[in-house]
């Protein structure tokens, strides 16, 4: 399959569906649920501590340290097939990749709140390229100034789903519980941070 791009202003956005095959991203998703060195942090608001509603880990092969929802995450060297998902990816996609961001939502009460991918670290129009693996969830954007409806996307099993352009200076996303699903997702967002 390929990249489609969806009709959307102010910003670039593609989805393949099909990025992986079910049995390289069934393969995939099982080998990494146990073998990722996933870390569960807190975090502080209004000055009360919270687990975070997903585990995570921060990969790159730079030593490099990610700021993000407060926290700073120092990259641990790359799963080797992360890598090797790194490597297809910007065969695919013709863009280049420092870094990425790995998600676990253990289940559907696992989620991620409204944001954008903006910090200063990522320059002005980053490339994010969101690969998911297990569950499907759905992923929601909103334009900042109400300039557009809201847009929900399925990202289904070994779906990519690349966002460009001046997407994250206009739009937020979301990843909202949905507390019926039962299964684990691990979605990556592979990034370029600029140091
Ligand atoms: O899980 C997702 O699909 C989105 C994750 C996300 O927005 C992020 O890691 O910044
Ligand atoms: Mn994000």
């Amino acid at each position: 399959m390929a990249l489609e791009q969806l009709p959307i202003i102010d910003g670039e956005l593609s989805l393949d569906e099909c990025f992986l095959t079910i049995s390289q991203a069934d393969q995939l998703l099982e080998q990494l649920l146990s073998e990722l060195p996933w870390r569960h942090d807190e975090l502080t608001v209004y000055g009360k501590s919270h687990l975070m509603p997903r585990k995570h880990c921060f990969q790159s092969s730079e030593k490099i340290s990610y700021q993000y929802s407060g926290l700073v995450l120092d990259a641990e060297p790359y799963h080797p097939k992360v890598l090797q998902l790194k490597r297809y990816l910007e065969a695919v996609t013709g863009r280049e990749f420092n870094a990425v961001l790995i998600n676990l939502y253990r289940d559907g009460h696992d989620k991620m709140g409204w944001h954008s991918d903006d910090e200063t670290e990522l320059g002005d129009n980053p490339n994010i390229a969101s690969v998911s693996l297990g569950a499907q969830r759905t992923f929601k954007l909103r334009h900042k100034d109400k300039a557009a409806a809201d847009i929900n996307l399925e990202l289904a099993h070994g779906s990519l789903l690349l966002m460009a352009g001046a997407l994250q200076r206009h739009w937020q996303h979301a990843l909202p519980q949905r507390k019926k699903v039962t299964q684990p997702r691990i979605n990556f967002t592979f990034r370029y941070l600029y140091r």
